[in-house]
């Protein structure tokens, strides 16, 4: 049985776990104690990841972390969501990249200062964040206008992958989507259309926690 390693809040958890369900394929969550420093010990590092980060894949004795590995070799494996030929996942690996760099890192970090922050956000550092999450937005919306999936006409890891945050509660990030970004939003209803969607906190480990900012 595949296990995943993460915790409620987090989206790169949830871009594995979203796969996993939309594969069909069983999985058993472990739940990582971020939010009380868990990652940040020396004998989780030790033992689970030495990058300190969730998600964390087991598959009998492999052992893979980063969410974008991730969906790729379980993509590989089951044949599925992979792209169709060698430039459509080239096209894949540049949106997969263009998300960890841009898209979600920067969506992740406004969202865990408004949300979840031991001290109020600093209004410029928040200020400069949203300037380069409309830059990154603004990006896949105009993607999106043209094509109904983000690397083409089908569903693949890329959109696993850029989606996986952005099913939370709009009150926690404070960064409105709908009516900004329509081909974003047109976008997720297909994804919330695909087999084995489910809200985050419906099927990630880990106490629901209310915004503190
Ligand atoms: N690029 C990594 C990012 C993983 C990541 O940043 N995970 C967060 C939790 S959602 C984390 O563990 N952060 C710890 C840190 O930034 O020190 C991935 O896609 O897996």
């Amino acid at each position: 049985m595949v296990r995943l390693h993460g915790f409620s809040q987090s989206g790169n958890t949830f871009k594995v776990a979203f796969f996993l369900r939309a594969l069909g394929q069983p999985w058993e969550p472990v739940f990582v104690d971020f939010m009380h420093g868990e990652t940040r010990t020396d004998a989780w590092r030790e033992q689970t990841n030495p990058m300190g980060e969730a998600p964390v894949l087991e598959d009998g004795a492999r052992r893979l972390t980063q969410s974008g590995v991730i969906l790729n070799y379980l993509a590989d494996k089951h044949a599925a969501y992979a792209g169709a030929s060698a430039d459509e996942r080239l096209e894949i690996l540049r949106w997969l990249l263009f998300d960890n760099h841009k898209f979600t890192s920067y969506f992740a970090s406004y969202r865990f200062m408004k949300a979840f922050g031991a001290t109020a956000p600093d209004p410029a550092v928040m200020a400069w964040l949203r300037g380069r999450l409309d830059n990154a937005f603004g990006i896949v919306d105009k993607q999106l206008a043209t094509h109904a999936f983000i690397a083409g006409e089908a569903p693949t890891i890329a959109d696993f992958s850029l989606c996986g945050y952005l099913f939370y509660p709009e009150q926690e990030s404070g960064y409105e989507v709908a009516g900004r970004f329509p081909h974003i939003e047109a976008w997720l209803g297909r994804m919330r259309a695909l087999p084995g969607w489910a809200s985050p906190y419906d099927v990630l480990p880990g106490e629901r926690i209310e915004p503190r900012w």
